[in-house]
């Protein structure tokens, strides 16, 4: 296969541009890929074998069952924990962060967070999920346990951030600060192709992504950007078109593709929105500053909030600069609530 660029490969050549980088970040890269061809074998199985069932019951064989969220999980934290290059990780299926002790791990430089299947929900309807990861340098000494402190910086602080998405072809997607690549994985060869090089989303879009089903108790400038896109102005190509998965990673890559925004607001339910900041927000906002576009919750630029705990949710607007900026001078013209 002339030309064609693996994720490996491409990983590596990115590493010689800089000369002094110890490869610490590649290997972690890697270990990443790893566990995500793990999980995405399993998914692509799930209709087959009974492994979405409950929690604690038994399939045929007699083996107990786990969901596919628990599964990729523990595949992810078990990659992270072989490869010796991550001190800590934090998880949406975690209440606490969970440390490495082993000698190698507390000597590693780098924790990562990580939503390890978003929108699993999804899996029973044979739509698509992704797993979220960001990435940071630890702030605690090296050869220490890693501390909240570690785990609770600002996004404006991560060395990498990327997801995969299991979908019609699963993809993998990361940045390291240096533009946003695209790798979609090939089955027969068992691994990821270059694909979508230095992306970047179009300024304007024309896809708007929300759970209008909340519109009731969305905040009044959200009610008014609904409506603007919803207009019919030709000149402006709107009406806009509404596309919701109602599984982010999948709804951002749309958009990320196509020009649009995500948005899920706060609500009269969820009064700082339902997504959270450390795994889901950042890591996303992250890739999309990367590819030219903006991630705000509102008013403030995602990446600069200071977190104050590991499953902070924030109100979450990203996409084409200037649809979210749209939406944030609507926020701040009809500053009402509900
Ligand atoms: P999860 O982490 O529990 O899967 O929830 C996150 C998901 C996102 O993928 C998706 O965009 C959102 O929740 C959908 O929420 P809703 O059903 O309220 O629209
Ligand atoms: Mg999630």
């Amino acid at each position: 296969m002339p030309n064609m660029k693996t994720l490996g490969e491409f990983i590596v050549e990115k590493q010689n541009d800089f000369p002094h980088a110890s490869g610490d970040l590649s290997s972690l890269l890697g270990s990443i890929k790893l566990a995500a061809k793990i999980v995405n074998r399993e998914i692509n199985k799930a209709g087959l074998v009974d492994i979405t069932g409950a929690v604690g019951s038994e399939n045929v064989q007699g083996e107990e069952q786990q969901k596919l969220d628990l599964y990729a999980n523990d595949k992810f934290k078990a990659a992270m924990e072989a490869r010796d290059q991550v001190c800590g990780v934090a998880s949406e299926e975690e209440d606490e962060a969970v440390t490495f002790n082993k000698d190698l791990n507390r000597n590693a430089k780098y924790v990562i967070l990580m939503d390890p299947l978003d929108g699993s929900s999804n899996i029973d309807v044979n739509v698509s999920v992704g797993t979220i990861f960001s990435i940071y340098r630890r702030v605690s000494p090296i050869g220490t346990t890693p501390t909240q402190e570690d785990f609770l910086q600002p996004g404006n602080q991560q060395v990498a951030a990327g997801y995969v998405i299991y979908g019609s072809s699963t993809m993998l997607v990361y940045t390291t600060g240096n533009g946003i690549h695209g790798f979609t994985y090939d089955p027969s060869l068992g691994v990821f192709c270059l694909s979508h090089e230095s992306m970047q989303i179009p300024e304007d879009g024309q896809i708007y992504s929300i759970n209008e089903g909340n519109y009731i108790r969305f905040p009044q400038g959200v009610k008014k950007y609904i409506k603007f896109c919803q207009e019919d102005v030709p000149a402006d190509n709107r009406p806009y078109t509404s596309r919701y998965i109602g599984s982010l990673v999948s709804d951002f890559h749309r958009n990320l593709l196509k020009g649009g925004i995500y948005m899920y607001p706060s609500t009269a339910m969820y009064p700082n929105g339902k997504l959270r900041l450390l795994y889901e927000c950042n890591p996303m906002a992250f890739l999309m500053e990367q590819a030219g576009g903006i991630a705000s919750d509102g008013k403030n630029r995602i990446l600069d909030i200071i977190p104050t705990e590991l499953h902070q949710r924030v109100p979450f607007f990203v996409g084409s600069t200037n649809m979210v900026k749209q939406v944030e001078s609507f926020i701040e013209e009809y500053p009402e609530q509900y």
